[in-house]
Protein backbone atom coordinates (compact mmCIF):
# COMPACT_ATOMS: atom_id res chain seq x y z
CA UNK A 1 0.00 0.00 0.00
CA UNK A 2 1.54 3.50 -0.96
CA UNK A 3 0.22 6.45 0.64
CA UNK A 4 -3.35 7.69 -0.29
CA UNK A 5 -3.26 9.13 -2.11
CA UNK A 6 -0.36 7.78 -4.13
CA UNK A 7 2.01 9.52 -6.84
CA UNK A 8 0.15 8.18 -9.51
CA UNK A 9 -3.14 9.57 -8.12
CA UNK A 10 -2.10 12.47 -6.89
CA UNK A 11 -0.75 13.70 -9.93
CA UNK A 12 -4.28 12.67 -11.45
CA UNK A 13 -6.53 14.90 -8.69
CA UNK A 14 -3.80 18.04 -9.80
CA UNK A 15 -5.26 17.81 -13.45
CA UNK A 16 -9.15 17.28 -11.78
CA UNK A 17 -8.71 20.19 -9.96
CA UNK A 18 -8.06 22.72 -12.94
CA UNK A 19 -10.91 20.48 -15.24
CA UNK A 20 -13.63 19.87 -12.98
CA UNK A 21 -15.24 22.01 -10.30
CA UNK A 22 -15.08 21.21 -6.75
CA UNK A 23 -18.75 20.93 -6.54
CA UNK A 24 -18.61 17.71 -7.87
CA UNK A 25 -17.48 16.00 -4.99
CA UNK A 26 -15.37 12.72 -4.14
CA UNK A 27 -14.93 10.62 -1.23
CA UNK A 28 -11.87 8.30 -1.65
CA UNK A 29 -8.95 10.14 -3.33
CA UNK A 30 -7.84 7.34 -5.53
CA UNK A 31 -8.43 7.47 -9.65
CA UNK A 32 -9.15 3.43 -10.43
CA UNK A 33 -7.08 1.46 -13.03
CA UNK A 34 -8.83 -1.89 -12.37
CA UNK A 35 -11.82 -3.47 -10.49
CA UNK A 36 -13.49 -7.06 -10.16
CA UNK A 37 -16.32 -8.00 -7.63
CA UNK A 38 -15.96 -6.43 -4.69
CA UNK A 39 -12.22 -5.03 -5.10
CA UNK A 40 -10.58 -2.13 -6.96
CA UNK A 41 -7.04 -1.59 -7.77
CA UNK A 42 -5.80 2.59 -7.97
CA UNK A 43 -3.37 3.55 -10.66
CA UNK A 44 -0.95 3.27 -7.59
CA UNK A 45 -1.28 -0.20 -7.61
CA UNK A 46 -2.79 -0.58 -4.47
CA UNK A 47 -5.96 -2.76 -3.93
CA UNK A 48 -9.28 -1.60 -2.08
CA UNK A 49 -11.66 -4.19 -0.38
CA UNK A 50 -15.09 -2.12 -1.97
CA UNK A 51 -17.80 -1.69 1.08
CA UNK A 52 -19.89 1.06 -1.39
CA UNK A 53 -20.76 -0.78 -4.40
CA UNK A 54 -19.71 2.75 -6.31
CA UNK A 55 -22.50 4.16 -4.79
CA UNK A 56 -25.08 0.77 -4.34
CA UNK A 57 -24.54 0.25 -7.94
CA UNK A 58 -22.75 -2.57 -8.03
CA UNK A 59 -24.59 -5.01 -6.06
CA UNK A 60 -24.09 -8.21 -8.62
CA UNK A 61 -20.20 -7.01 -8.47
CA UNK A 62 -17.93 -5.73 -11.21
CA UNK A 63 -17.39 -7.91 -14.35
CA UNK A 64 -20.06 -9.78 -14.01
CA UNK A 65 -19.70 -12.31 -16.36
CA UNK A 66 -23.40 -12.67 -17.37
CA UNK A 67 -23.66 -8.54 -17.63
CA UNK A 68 -20.49 -8.02 -19.30
CA UNK A 69 -21.36 -10.92 -21.94
CA UNK A 70 -24.81 -9.40 -22.58
CA UNK A 71 -23.16 -5.79 -22.62
CA UNK A 72 -20.45 -6.70 -25.38
CA UNK A 73 -23.61 -8.55 -27.67
CA UNK A 74 -25.82 -6.16 -27.45
CA UNK A 75 -23.21 -3.41 -28.52
CA UNK A 76 -21.97 -5.12 -30.98
CA UNK A 77 -25.68 -5.45 -32.81
CA UNK A 78 -26.74 -1.36 -32.20
CA UNK A 79 -25.94 0.83 -29.24
CA UNK A 80 -28.73 3.17 -29.75
CA UNK A 81 -31.91 3.85 -31.81
CA UNK A 82 -33.82 5.93 -29.18
CA UNK A 83 -36.65 4.06 -28.41
CA UNK A 84 -38.95 7.05 -30.28
CA UNK A 85 -37.69 6.40 -33.72
CA UNK A 86 -37.78 2.79 -34.02
CA UNK A 87 -38.11 0.22 -31.05
CA UNK A 88 -35.96 -2.65 -29.94
CA UNK A 89 -36.86 -6.23 -27.89
CA UNK A 90 -34.64 -5.53 -25.15
CA UNK A 91 -36.81 -2.11 -23.86
CA UNK A 92 -39.89 -4.65 -23.88
CA UNK A 93 -38.47 -7.43 -22.18
CA UNK A 94 -36.93 -5.26 -19.44
CA UNK A 95 -40.36 -3.80 -18.79
CA UNK A 96 -42.13 -7.32 -18.47
CA UNK A 97 -39.37 -8.17 -16.32
CA UNK A 98 -39.78 -5.48 -13.83
CA UNK A 99 -43.43 -5.87 -14.51
CA UNK A 100 -43.61 -9.42 -13.10
CA UNK A 101 -40.87 -8.65 -10.66
CA UNK A 102 -42.38 -5.95 -8.67
CA UNK A 103 -44.49 -6.61 -5.85
CA UNK A 104 -48.14 -7.02 -6.51
CA UNK A 105 -49.85 -9.46 -9.30
CA UNK A 106 -51.80 -6.57 -10.65
CA UNK A 107 -51.15 -5.40 -14.31
CA UNK A 108 -48.47 -3.10 -14.45
CA UNK A 109 -46.17 -1.33 -16.88
CA UNK A 110 -43.15 0.33 -17.11
CA UNK A 111 -40.99 3.44 -18.72
CA UNK A 112 -37.20 3.25 -18.48
CA UNK A 113 -35.00 6.67 -17.93
CA UNK A 114 -31.62 7.19 -16.87
CA UNK A 115 -31.36 7.81 -13.55
CA UNK A 116 -32.97 7.19 -10.35
CA UNK A 117 -33.75 11.48 -10.16
CA UNK A 118 -35.55 10.84 -13.69
CA UNK A 119 -37.36 7.75 -12.25
CA UNK A 120 -38.17 10.25 -9.59
CA UNK A 121 -39.41 12.31 -12.01
CA UNK A 122 -41.35 11.01 -14.21
CA UNK A 123 -43.39 8.76 -11.16
CA UNK A 124 -44.10 12.36 -9.91
CA UNK A 125 -45.33 13.30 -13.75
CA UNK A 126 -47.53 10.12 -14.10
CA UNK A 127 -48.85 10.28 -10.24
CA UNK A 128 -50.28 14.01 -11.17
CA UNK A 129 -51.71 13.56 -14.41
CA UNK A 130 -53.31 10.22 -13.34
CA UNK A 131 -54.79 12.04 -9.97
CA UNK A 132 -55.34 15.09 -11.78
CA UNK A 133 -53.50 16.88 -8.30
CA UNK A 134 -50.98 18.96 -7.93
CA UNK A 135 -49.15 18.09 -4.38
CA UNK A 136 -46.22 15.73 -3.33
CA UNK A 137 -45.45 14.24 0.25
CA UNK A 138 -42.10 13.61 0.90
CA UNK A 139 -40.15 12.82 3.88
CA UNK A 140 -37.57 14.38 6.35
CA UNK A 141 -34.07 12.56 5.65
CA UNK A 142 -35.22 11.81 2.02
CA UNK A 143 -32.85 12.20 -0.88
CA UNK A 144 -34.73 12.00 -4.43
CA UNK A 145 -31.49 12.99 -6.99
CA UNK A 146 -30.21 16.39 -7.88
CA UNK A 147 -32.91 17.55 -10.60
CA UNK A 148 -35.12 20.45 -9.56
CA UNK A 149 -37.95 17.82 -8.29
CA UNK A 150 -35.42 15.46 -7.12
CA UNK A 151 -33.81 18.44 -5.17
CA UNK A 152 -36.85 19.94 -3.62
CA UNK A 153 -37.44 16.85 -2.71
CA UNK A 154 -34.69 16.24 -0.70
CA UNK A 155 -34.60 17.04 2.84
CA UNK A 156 -30.72 18.24 3.62
CA UNK A 157 -29.67 21.34 3.23
CA UNK A 158 -25.92 20.81 2.70
CA UNK A 159 -24.68 19.75 0.34
CA UNK A 160 -27.89 19.57 -1.97
CA UNK A 161 -30.25 22.38 -1.48
CA UNK A 162 -27.80 25.31 -0.64
CA UNK A 163 -27.72 27.94 -3.18
CA UNK A 164 -29.61 25.98 -5.61
CA UNK A 165 -33.39 27.53 -4.87
CA UNK A 166 -35.68 28.72 -5.69
CA UNK A 167 -37.61 24.80 -5.97
CA UNK A 168 -40.46 23.27 -7.14
CA UNK A 169 -43.71 24.18 -6.25
CA UNK A 170 -46.30 21.78 -4.31
CA UNK A 171 -43.54 19.91 -2.45
CA UNK A 172 -44.62 18.95 1.50
CA UNK A 173 -42.35 17.41 3.75
CA UNK A 174 -43.35 15.06 6.55
CA UNK A 175 -41.51 13.98 9.55
CA UNK A 176 -40.25 10.10 8.45
CA UNK A 177 -39.99 7.80 11.33
CA UNK A 178 -36.48 7.83 12.25
CA UNK A 179 -36.81 6.53 15.53
CA UNK A 180 -33.71 6.80 17.23
CA UNK A 181 -34.10 10.52 16.33
CA UNK A 182 -37.98 10.66 16.66
CA UNK A 183 -39.19 13.95 15.27
CA UNK A 184 -41.89 14.45 18.17
CA UNK A 185 -39.26 12.62 20.67
CA UNK A 186 -41.52 9.71 21.48
CA UNK A 187 -40.55 6.15 21.65
CA UNK A 188 -41.79 3.05 18.67
CA UNK A 189 -43.75 1.54 19.46
CA UNK A 190 -45.81 3.50 22.77
CA UNK A 191 -45.70 6.25 20.19
CA UNK A 192 -48.65 4.47 18.63
CA UNK A 193 -47.25 5.90 15.39
CA UNK A 194 -47.78 9.37 16.21
CA UNK A 195 -45.64 10.27 12.96
CA UNK A 196 -47.63 8.60 10.60
CA UNK A 197 -50.70 10.05 12.53
CA UNK A 198 -49.34 13.56 11.94
CA UNK A 199 -48.47 13.22 8.12
CA UNK A 200 -52.45 12.23 8.03
CA UNK A 201 -53.24 15.13 9.51
CA UNK A 202 -50.79 17.38 7.57
CA UNK A 203 -52.05 16.48 4.83
CA UNK A 204 -55.52 16.57 5.55
CA UNK A 205 -55.53 19.83 7.33
CA UNK A 206 -52.72 21.85 6.03
CA UNK A 207 -52.27 20.62 2.16
CA UNK A 208 -55.67 19.24 1.53
CA UNK A 209 -56.34 15.38 0.48
CA UNK A 210 -57.56 16.23 -2.58
CA UNK A 211 -54.67 18.15 -3.71
CA UNK A 212 -52.05 15.34 -3.15
CA UNK A 213 -51.33 13.27 -6.14
CA UNK A 214 -48.82 10.72 -4.66
CA UNK A 215 -46.82 9.89 -1.52
CA UNK A 216 -42.67 9.40 -2.45
CA UNK A 217 -41.06 6.82 0.16
CA UNK A 218 -37.93 4.87 0.64
CA UNK A 219 -38.23 1.83 2.87
CA UNK A 220 -34.84 2.56 4.22
CA UNK A 221 -33.99 5.88 3.72
CA UNK A 222 -30.65 5.62 2.15
CA UNK A 223 -28.41 8.76 2.17
CA UNK A 224 -30.58 9.89 4.56
CA UNK A 225 -28.40 7.56 6.54
CA UNK A 226 -30.05 4.08 6.45
CA UNK A 227 -33.01 5.00 8.24
CA UNK A 228 -35.36 1.75 7.97
CA UNK A 229 -38.91 2.49 8.48
CA UNK A 230 -40.38 0.29 11.26
CA UNK A 231 -42.32 -2.87 10.75
CA UNK A 232 -46.13 -1.17 11.24
CA UNK A 233 -44.97 1.92 9.52
CA UNK A 234 -45.32 1.50 5.78
CA UNK A 235 -48.36 -0.25 5.86
CA UNK A 236 -49.65 2.79 8.19
CA UNK A 237 -48.41 5.32 5.34
CA UNK A 238 -50.27 3.10 2.53
CA UNK A 239 -53.53 2.92 4.57
CA UNK A 240 -53.07 6.85 4.25
CA UNK A 241 -52.95 6.93 0.69
CA UNK A 242 -55.48 4.60 0.12
CA UNK A 243 -57.83 6.30 2.29
CA UNK A 244 -57.35 9.78 0.13
CA UNK A 245 -56.61 7.83 -3.36
CA UNK A 246 -52.93 9.20 -2.83
CA UNK A 247 -50.56 7.09 -5.04
CA UNK A 248 -47.59 5.46 -2.98
CA UNK A 249 -44.63 5.52 -4.70
CA UNK A 250 -42.08 3.20 -3.34
CA UNK A 251 -38.62 4.56 -4.20
CA UNK A 252 -36.40 1.31 -4.31
CA UNK A 253 -33.82 3.21 -6.46
CA UNK A 254 -31.15 2.28 -3.05
CA UNK A 255 -32.61 -0.35 -1.45
CA UNK A 256 -33.97 -2.30 -4.27
CA UNK A 257 -32.25 -4.92 -5.94
CA UNK A 258 -31.03 -7.49 -3.64
CA UNK A 259 -29.70 -4.32 -1.51
CA UNK A 260 -31.59 -5.93 1.68
CA UNK A 261 -32.06 -9.20 1.26
CA UNK A 262 -34.95 -9.14 -0.82
CA UNK A 263 -35.44 -8.21 -4.40
CA UNK A 264 -36.85 -4.95 -3.24
CA UNK A 265 -37.03 -3.62 0.60
CA UNK A 266 -40.68 -2.90 0.58
CA UNK A 267 -41.29 -7.08 0.37
CA UNK A 268 -40.25 -7.06 3.51
CA UNK A 269 -43.38 -4.89 5.04
CA UNK A 270 -46.18 -6.42 3.42
CA UNK A 271 -47.17 -3.21 0.83
CA UNK A 272 -47.82 -3.57 -2.29
CA UNK A 273 -47.01 -0.10 -3.87
CA UNK A 274 -48.61 1.71 -6.79
CA UNK A 275 -45.29 2.59 -8.52
CA UNK A 276 -42.34 1.78 -7.81
CA UNK A 277 -38.74 3.39 -8.74
CA UNK A 278 -35.63 1.25 -9.67
CA UNK A 279 -32.06 2.44 -11.10
CA UNK A 280 -28.29 2.17 -9.60
CA UNK A 281 -27.76 -1.55 -9.36
CA UNK A 282 -30.57 -2.33 -12.05
CA UNK A 283 -28.03 -1.66 -14.57
CA UNK A 284 -24.91 -2.96 -12.59
CA UNK A 285 -23.11 0.63 -13.92
CA UNK A 286 -24.88 1.39 -16.78
CA UNK A 287 -27.07 4.22 -16.29
CA UNK A 288 -30.72 3.04 -16.31
CA UNK A 289 -33.73 3.48 -14.49
CA UNK A 290 -37.78 2.40 -14.07
CA UNK A 291 -40.93 3.31 -13.25
CA UNK A 292 -43.11 0.54 -12.73
CA UNK A 293 -46.88 0.56 -12.05
CA UNK A 294 -50.61 -0.07 -11.86
CA UNK A 295 -51.20 -0.39 -15.74
CA UNK A 296 -54.39 2.03 -15.58
CA UNK A 297 -52.11 4.87 -13.48
CA UNK A 298 -48.77 4.59 -15.95
CA UNK A 299 -51.30 4.64 -19.21
CA UNK A 300 -52.87 7.88 -18.04
CA UNK A 301 -50.35 10.39 -19.35
CA UNK A 302 -51.36 10.97 -23.05
CA UNK A 303 -49.21 9.35 -25.76
CA UNK A 304 -45.62 11.59 -26.50
CA UNK A 305 -45.95 12.62 -22.69
CA UNK A 306 -43.28 11.01 -21.51
CA UNK A 307 -39.73 9.79 -22.75
CA UNK A 308 -36.04 10.94 -24.00
CA UNK A 309 -33.43 10.80 -26.00
CA UNK A 310 -31.51 8.02 -23.76
CA UNK A 311 -34.29 6.40 -21.73
CA UNK A 312 -34.14 2.21 -21.58
CA UNK A 313 -30.84 2.38 -23.68
CA UNK A 314 -30.09 -0.81 -25.65
CA UNK A 315 -26.84 -1.70 -23.89
CA UNK A 316 -28.00 -0.69 -20.68
CA UNK A 317 -31.17 -2.43 -21.03
CA UNK A 318 -29.56 -5.67 -22.03
CA UNK A 319 -27.08 -4.76 -18.93
CA UNK A 320 -30.33 -4.95 -16.91
CA UNK A 321 -32.26 -7.78 -17.73
CA UNK A 322 -28.79 -10.01 -17.34
CA UNK A 323 -28.33 -8.27 -13.74
CA UNK A 324 -32.15 -9.94 -12.89
CA UNK A 325 -31.14 -12.98 -14.40
CA UNK A 326 -28.23 -13.16 -11.88
CA UNK A 327 -30.56 -12.04 -9.14
CA UNK A 328 -33.54 -14.15 -9.74
CA UNK A 329 -31.51 -17.49 -10.57
CA UNK A 330 -28.50 -18.05 -8.66
CA UNK A 331 -27.74 -17.23 -4.80
CA UNK A 332 -27.32 -14.30 -4.45
CA UNK A 333 -30.47 -12.98 -2.54
CA UNK A 334 -28.99 -15.96 0.31
CA UNK A 335 -25.59 -14.27 0.14
CA UNK A 336 -27.13 -10.62 0.68
CA UNK A 337 -28.85 -12.40 3.89
CA UNK A 338 -25.66 -14.02 5.22
CA UNK A 339 -23.45 -10.76 4.68
CA UNK A 340 -26.20 -9.06 6.57
CA UNK A 341 -25.95 -11.32 9.07
CA UNK A 342 -21.89 -11.10 9.26
CA UNK A 343 -22.32 -7.56 9.09
CA UNK A 344 -24.47 -7.58 11.98
CA UNK A 345 -22.76 -10.10 14.15
CA UNK A 346 -19.80 -7.77 14.02
CA UNK A 347 -21.01 -4.31 14.54
CA UNK A 348 -24.37 -4.62 16.85
CA UNK A 349 -22.09 -5.69 20.37
CA UNK A 350 -20.03 -2.12 19.05
CA UNK A 351 -23.41 -0.11 20.08
CA UNK A 352 -22.06 -1.22 24.04
CA UNK A 353 -18.99 -0.91 23.92
CA UNK A 354 -17.89 1.98 22.38
CA UNK A 355 -19.40 5.52 23.37
CA UNK A 356 -18.93 6.94 19.97
CA UNK A 357 -21.62 4.06 18.45
CA UNK A 358 -24.68 5.59 19.12
CA UNK A 359 -27.23 2.70 16.89
CA UNK A 360 -25.98 -0.19 14.57
CA UNK A 361 -29.05 -0.19 11.96
CA UNK A 362 -30.35 -1.81 8.88
CA UNK A 363 -32.12 -4.06 6.92
CA UNK A 364 -30.20 -7.43 5.29
CA UNK A 365 -27.07 -5.93 4.09
CA UNK A 366 -27.94 -2.36 4.19
CA UNK A 367 -26.45 -1.46 7.49
CA UNK A 368 -25.31 1.47 9.03
CA UNK A 369 -23.51 2.80 12.16
CA UNK A 370 -24.75 6.18 13.38
CA UNK A 371 -21.51 8.09 15.40
CA UNK A 372 -22.26 10.40 18.06
CA UNK A 373 -20.42 12.67 20.65
CA UNK A 374 -22.50 11.32 23.75
CA UNK A 375 -25.21 8.75 23.92
CA UNK A 376 -27.33 11.00 26.15
CA UNK A 377 -27.63 13.85 23.76
CA UNK A 378 -27.14 12.22 20.37
CA UNK A 379 -24.89 14.61 18.99
CA UNK A 380 -23.40 13.45 16.19
CA UNK A 381 -19.97 12.81 15.66
CA UNK A 382 -19.78 14.65 11.96
CA UNK A 383 -15.45 15.25 12.22
CA UNK A 384 -14.94 11.39 13.44
CA UNK A 385 -17.21 10.40 10.73
CA UNK A 386 -15.07 11.95 8.32
CA UNK A 387 -11.83 11.02 10.03
CA UNK A 388 -12.68 7.31 9.83
CA UNK A 389 -13.67 7.02 6.69
CA UNK A 390 -10.16 8.28 5.39
CA UNK A 391 -8.46 6.15 8.15
CA UNK A 392 -10.72 3.21 6.07
CA UNK A 393 -9.45 4.48 2.51
CA UNK A 394 -5.44 4.59 4.11
CA UNK A 395 -6.08 1.05 5.02
CA UNK A 396 -7.49 -0.23 1.72
CA UNK A 397 -11.35 -0.03 2.16
CA UNK A 398 -13.71 1.78 0.17
CA UNK A 399 -16.84 3.08 2.59
CA UNK A 400 -18.67 5.92 2.16
CA UNK A 401 -20.93 8.13 4.93
CA UNK A 402 -24.59 9.05 4.70
CA UNK A 403 -27.06 11.07 7.13
CA UNK A 404 -28.87 14.42 7.57
CA UNK A 405 -25.95 15.16 9.84
CA UNK A 406 -23.16 13.69 8.15
CA UNK A 407 -22.59 11.42 11.03
CA UNK A 408 -23.34 7.74 9.33
CA UNK A 409 -20.94 5.05 8.31
CA UNK A 410 -22.93 2.83 5.85
CA UNK A 411 -21.98 -0.30 3.87
CA UNK A 412 -23.19 -0.81 0.23
CA UNK A 413 -20.94 -4.14 -0.56
CA UNK A 414 -21.19 -5.89 -3.65
CA UNK A 415 -23.05 -9.05 -2.93
CA UNK A 416 -20.57 -11.00 -4.27
CA UNK A 417 -18.47 -9.84 -1.32
CA UNK A 418 -16.26 -13.24 -0.56
CA UNK A 419 -17.01 -13.63 3.58
CA UNK A 420 -13.21 -13.82 3.94
CA UNK A 421 -12.76 -10.20 1.88
CA UNK A 422 -15.73 -9.22 4.09
CA UNK A 423 -14.46 -9.91 7.31
CA UNK A 424 -11.36 -7.87 6.05
CA UNK A 425 -12.89 -5.03 5.21
CA UNK A 426 -14.66 -4.95 8.65
CA UNK A 427 -11.25 -5.66 10.97
CA UNK A 428 -10.78 -1.79 9.00
CA UNK A 429 -13.75 -0.42 10.16
CA UNK A 430 -13.87 -1.51 13.76
CA UNK A 431 -10.41 -0.60 14.00
CA UNK A 432 -11.09 2.77 12.43
CA UNK A 433 -13.96 3.42 14.98
CA UNK A 434 -11.89 1.63 18.05
CA UNK A 435 -9.81 4.53 16.83
CA UNK A 436 -12.37 7.16 16.76
CA UNK A 437 -13.79 5.82 20.47
CA UNK A 438 -10.42 6.99 21.55
CA UNK A 439 -10.40 10.84 20.66
CA UNK A 440 -8.58 9.90 17.14
CA UNK A 441 -5.48 8.96 18.89
CA UNK A 442 -3.24 5.58 18.26
N1 LIG B 1 -33.65 8.05 -4.88
C1 LIG B 1 -33.46 6.71 -2.84
O1 LIG B 1 -30.65 7.01 -3.17
C2 LIG B 1 -29.41 8.39 -5.38
C3 LIG B 1 -26.85 9.91 -4.78
C4 LIG B 1 -25.45 10.25 -5.00
P1 LIG B 1 -29.54 9.24 -9.24
N2 LIG B 1 -28.56 8.24 -4.25
C5 LIG B 1 -27.14 8.48 -4.45
C6 LIG B 1 -25.27 11.74 -5.05
O2 LIG B 1 -24.50 12.26 -4.21
O3 LIG B 1 -25.92 12.40 -5.87
C7 LIG B 1 -30.91 8.27 -5.19
C8 LIG B 1 -31.46 7.56 -4.09
C9 LIG B 1 -32.84 7.47 -3.97
C10 LIG B 1 -33.15 8.72 -5.92
C11 LIG B 1 -31.78 8.86 -6.11
C12 LIG B 1 -31.26 9.59 -7.30
O4 LIG B 1 -30.61 8.73 -8.17
O5 LIG B 1 -29.32 8.05 -10.13
O6 LIG B 1 -28.31 9.68 -8.49
O7 LIG B 1 -30.19 10.36 -9.97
Amino acid sequence: MSEIPGPVSAALFERREKAVPRAVFNTAPIFVADGEGASVTDVDGNEFIDLAGGLGVLNVGRGNQRVTQAVMDQAQRFIHECFHVSMYEGYVELAERLNELTPGDHDKKTMLANSGAEAVENAVKISRYATERPAVVGFSNGFSGRTLLGMTLTAKEMPYRHGFGPFAPEVYRAPFAYCYRCPLDLEHTTCGLACADYTADMIDSQIGASEVACMLVEPVQGEGGFVVAPDDYLPALKSICEERDILYIDDEVQSGMGRTGTLFAIEQYGVVPDLVTTAKSLGAGLPISGVTGNADVMDAPHVGGLGGTYGGNPVACAAAIAVLDELTETDLLQRAKSQGRVIRERLDPLAGSLGIVGEVRGLGPMVAVELVMDKKTKEPAKLATGAILERCHERGVLILKAGTYDNVVRLLAPLVISEDDLHKGLDVLVEALEWADRGLSD
